[in-house]
Formats: structure tokens, C-alpha cells, sequence
């Protein structure tokens, strides 16, 4: 049970409601951990607010208290990011209860809709309204838009539209000290100064809990073509990316990368899924072209991936030529999380690089982990049309965990070495949250964790969003 001080609690009934304090260890569990099993925590209490007003009421007691809250929307995060500490001091503020669609304005291309409206919901009420909302994770079935935009999350479609940040207009958020800042503005253009909705996406709940978003919504494409290819090595795979650009221009929605070891984890672990080409290639793509115009799109991928094979910078080439066939190449490529989680434990690198300085880049970290710890399982996949990969090294399931804490640590230092080198970012879409916050501290520049340290200090002088998460 929670061992909150009794006022406390009373203060924190008062303002939700029974149906929204959830106090039972058993009922408090699914909160206390991740989806991965890797983060676990304890709670005092959660507590589900249903509503903006609410929200601000949990803020402004655990405000006047410095009690430390850590905010949760889908608990889908890959980086503990909303896991609280082992203290049992931390409230976790759950956001499943914001989960209401405020307004749909096809006209003005704007959704509204509070924080724990799920993705799929989202994608779902525009496409009812003949719209297309473009943010698409593996997860979209269990995360929210709030975590979504605290996380400023990436996926498989930004290539042609952006991360979470460039598809919201406006933001509400609750404040540190249970003020609301109203920004829930559906505008293109507004330089009425300093930016606070991109203060807030990519935050990851340790500047504010986001309420409410608008979000901009584009043409719904009606026809989409699909492609597998196999090539040599990543300097092929961004060459074909390049003519992919230059023939398709923005139809170029999907340009996914799987390694050969990362496509044999998932037919090792995932059932109903096969090969999709027959031979054996390095490095493997799926690619996705779409349009609001229903012709010729397939025709132009194939003319496209045609040339690329005749100057043989792919080495294989599988067209999908039915919806069904298209949904069998994403169920590949989908499963990757599952099958890592099941084979072993995986250290994750989420990293970032110009895509011109990809190729080198696996080659010295394929060679350096090699040298570190010969016959190393590098599992390396990713967003390659993003420059953003997944780039990381599994260990067996029974790896203990000093063992797995000392792999982690060296792993980590080979890679971001490497990327701080070429200029990339060691946390690209997942955030920083626990996994990453030491690391972030010992790339990032004074200045730059300066002027981070300073804003956190004046929008949460109390520091109790999200302790111990990003900075
Ligand atoms: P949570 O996990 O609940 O929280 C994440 C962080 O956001 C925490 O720091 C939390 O405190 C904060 N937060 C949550 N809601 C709010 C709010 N309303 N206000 C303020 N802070 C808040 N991510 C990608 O970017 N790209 C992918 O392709 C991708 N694929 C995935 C595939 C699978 C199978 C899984 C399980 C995860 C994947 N993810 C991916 C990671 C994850 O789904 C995203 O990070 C997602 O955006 C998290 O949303 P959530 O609602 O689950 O947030
Ligand atoms: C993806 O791109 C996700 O599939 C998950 O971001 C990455 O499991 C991972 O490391
Ligand atoms: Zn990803």
C-alpha cells in the first residue's frame, strides 16, 4: 500500500477522485516497470487525473509538498524515461485518462486531442475525416501522442514527414508549480518570441506534463508500393537512397535498413515470418513509396530499383504486389524489438549521423567491437533514409547484470566515440531518459549542458519533474 503522508493523500483525493488514485501494490506494478523489464521502480502512489484542470490541481500539491512526479503516458519508452526510482518517493502522474479528442478541422489540417489519446486513436479519427496523421512506430497500438511528443519520437515514416516535433502546431502544459501555459495554437507561422512548444517536445516529462496537442495533419495518400532489396554494403543502400530521392522525390516515405544478422534474429525468433529474398545479402531495405495520386507508382519504384540493379548498386530485388504481401514485409521489419528481447539482452545504441558518413562509421564500429569482444552479435538496423540506426550489440539472455552493466559501459564508449567523431547524436528518437543520461552529460558540451541546466532550474526550480531522467 502507499506510504504517503496521509495529508497528502487526502490532498491528492480531493483533487481526483477515487477513480483516480490507484494505491494497491498489485495495481501499482504495471506503473512501477517497463515494457522491457530493464527499468523497475517503485512508486507512492499513482495518480490518474481525468482532466486538464485535474492535472494542474496533482501539480500544484506535489508543487507546494516537492514531491518528485514522473509522468507516464503508454509506459512504451525505450530508455526508462518513465520508470520511477527505487525511493518509493516518486508519484507517478498516468495521463491514461487525458484521453479524449477535442476537435478535428479538416480545413485547417489540425487534430486536437489531449495527451494519452493513444497514436492509433489519432491516426484512426483523421483518417475519418479523409486526413492522414504520418507519426508511425511499432508501438502505436500502446504509446501516446503525450509521450510521443515528450520523447519527440521518430519512427519509419520521417524521411518524407518529420518527427513528432515538426508534426505539432500547438502544446498545453502544466507547469512545475500547477500553472497552465494555454499554447494550444493551430498555426503555421507565430514569431511572437522565445519557442516554449519546442522547449517542451523532447523534454521527456522533466519541464512539464503536456496535456493537450494540436497536430498538424496532411493529404491522405490512397496508393502506396512497396520494396525489399538486398545490396553488399550500407555505401550501396545510400547510393540507392539517393537515386530513390532524386526519381521519387517526396513519394520517398520509408527507407528502412536491417543488417543480415538483425533480418536471421527475427526469422530465428518470429513465427510466421520468411525470407524475402532468396539469396544472401549483407544489408537489407524496405522501401515505401506513396502518393495521393493512385498511378504509376508502382511502375516508377520499379523503373527506379530496375537501373539500380543494372549499375548493381542493389544485388537483389522483391516488388510486393499485394497488400497482403506489403503487410508480410513490415511484419518482418516490426518484428526486430520482439525478437531481440527474446533472444537476449540487448545494449542499445540509438544514434544519429550525417547519412553520408554512415558506411564508415559501421565499418570502424563493426572492427572496434570485434577487437573489444571477438564474435560480438552486432544487431544493426534502423531509419537508415533518417541517418538514424539502430545500433546495437546482444548478449546472451543470462548475461548477470554486473556483467551486462560492464559490457554496457564499454560497448557505449567504442560507439559514441565513434559518433561523437562524425558529428552524431547518441540519443536520436527514443530519448535520453535513464539508459542515456550519464552518457549525455559526458558528450555534451559545457555550454550546452549549462544552458540546459539553466532552463530545467527556472521552469522547475524544485526539480521534482522527472528526477534522476535526462539531466
Ligand atoms: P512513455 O513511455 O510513457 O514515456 C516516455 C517519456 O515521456 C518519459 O520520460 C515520460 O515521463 C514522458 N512523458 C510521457 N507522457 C508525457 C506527457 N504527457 N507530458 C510530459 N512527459 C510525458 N520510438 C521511436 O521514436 N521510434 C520507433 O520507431 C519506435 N518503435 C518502437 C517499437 C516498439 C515495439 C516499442 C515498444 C517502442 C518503440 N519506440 C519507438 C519507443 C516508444 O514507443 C516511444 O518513445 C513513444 O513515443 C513513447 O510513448 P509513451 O506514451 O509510451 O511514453
Ligand atoms: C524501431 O525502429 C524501434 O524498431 C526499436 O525504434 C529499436 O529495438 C530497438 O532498439
Ligand atoms: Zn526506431
Amino acid at each position: 500500500m502507499s506510504n504517503l503522508h496521509p495529508q497528502l493523500l487526502q490532498r491528492l483525493h480531493a483533487a481526483v477522485g477515487a477513480a483516480g488514485l490507484v494505491l494497491d501494490d498489485a495495481a501499482k506494478a504495471p506503473y512501477e516497470s517497463d515494457w522491457l523489464r530493464k527499468w523497475n521502480g517503485r512508486s507512492s502512489i499513482v495518480v490518474r487525473p481525468a482532466d486538464t484542470a485535474q492535472t494542474a490541481a496533482v501539480m500544484g500539491i506535489c508543487h507546494d509538498t516537492h514531491t518528485p512526479v514522473v509522468t507516464q503516458g503508454g509506459n512504451t519508452g525505450m530508455s526508462g524515461g518513465a520508470t520511477p526510482d527505487a525511493s518509493g518517493a516518486q508519484v507517478v502522474l498516468s495521463t491514461q485518462r487525458l484521453n479524449r479528442i477535442r476537435s478535428v478541422d479538416p480545413l485547417n489540417n489540425t487534430l486536437t486531442c489531449e495527451a494519452g489519446v493513444l497514436l492509433a486513436h489519432i491516426q484512426a479519427a483523421a483518417q475519418e475525416v479523409d486526413r492522414f496523421f504520418p507519426l508511425s512506430l511499432g508501438s502505436e497500438g500502446s504509446c501516446t501522442i503525450g509521450g510521443n511528443l515528450a520523447t519527440n519520437a521518430g519512427g519509419i515514416a520521417v524521411l518524407r514527414y518529420g518527427n513528432a516535433r515538426e508534426l505539432a502546431l500547438g502544446l498545453e502544459v502544466v507547469l512545475p508549480d500547477g500553472r497552465v501555459w494555454h499554447g494550444l495554437r493551430a498555426l503555421r507561422k507565430d514569431n511572437t518570441g522565445y519557442d516554449l512548444r519546442d522547449l517542451f517536445i523532447g523534454s521527456e516529462g522533466t519541464l512539464g506534463v503536456i496535456t493537450a496537442a494540436v497536430l498538424k495533419l496532411s493529404p491522405r495518400p490512397v496508393a502506396r508500393a512497396t520494396a525489399w532489396v538486398g545490396a553488399r554494403d550500407i555505401a550501396a543502400l545510400v547510393q540507392l537512397l539517393a537515386r530513390l530521392r532524386a526519381d521519387c522525390g517526396e513519394r520517398l516515405v520509408a527507407f528502412e535498413m536491417l543488417s543480415a544478422p538483425s533480418l536471421a534474429l527475427i526469422l530465428e525468433q518470429v513465427s510466421e515470418v520468411r525470407a524475402p529474398l532468396a539469396g544472401e545479402h549483407a544489408f537489407h531495405a524496405l522501401i515505401e513509396l506513396a502518393d495521393t495520386q493512385g498511378e504509376g507508382l508502382a511502375a516508377l519504384l520499379e523503373r527506379s530499383l530496375e537501373a539500380a540493379l543494372e549499375n548493381a548498386c542493389v544485388q537483389d530485388v522483391a516488388l510486393s504486389v499485394s497488400g497482403a504481401q506489403t503487410q508480410a514485409l513490415w511484419k518482418i521489419r516490426e518484428g526486430i524489438s520482439q525478437a531481440q528481447m527474446r533472444a537476449g539482452k540487448a545494449v542499445k545504441h540509438d544514434i544519429a549521423l550525417p547519412i553520408s558518413a554512415l558506411a564508415a562509421f559501421v565499418q570502424q564500429a563493426d572492427a572496434a567491437l570485434q577487437a573489444a569482444q571477438p564474435g560480438v552479435r552486432i544487431i544493426n538496423f534502423g531509419h537508415l533514409g533518417d541517418g538514424n540506426l539502430h545500433y546495437n550489440v546482444l548478449l546472451p539472455r543470462d548475461t548477470p547484470p554486473e556483467a551486462l552493466a560492464a559490457a554496457t559501459a564499454r560497448f557505449n564508449r567504442i560507439v559514441h566515440d565513434l559518433v561523437a567523431e562524425a558529428q552524431g547524436s547518441i540519443s536520436a528518437e527514443h530519448g535520453v531518459g535513464q539508459l542515456r543520461r550519464d552518457e549525455l552529460r559526458h558528450y555534451k558540451s559545457e555550454v550546452e549542458f549549462d544552458l540546459m541546466m539553466r532552463v530545467k532550474q527556472s521552469l522547475d526550480p524544485n526539480q521534482i519533474m522527472n528526477p534522476g531522467k535526462l539531466i
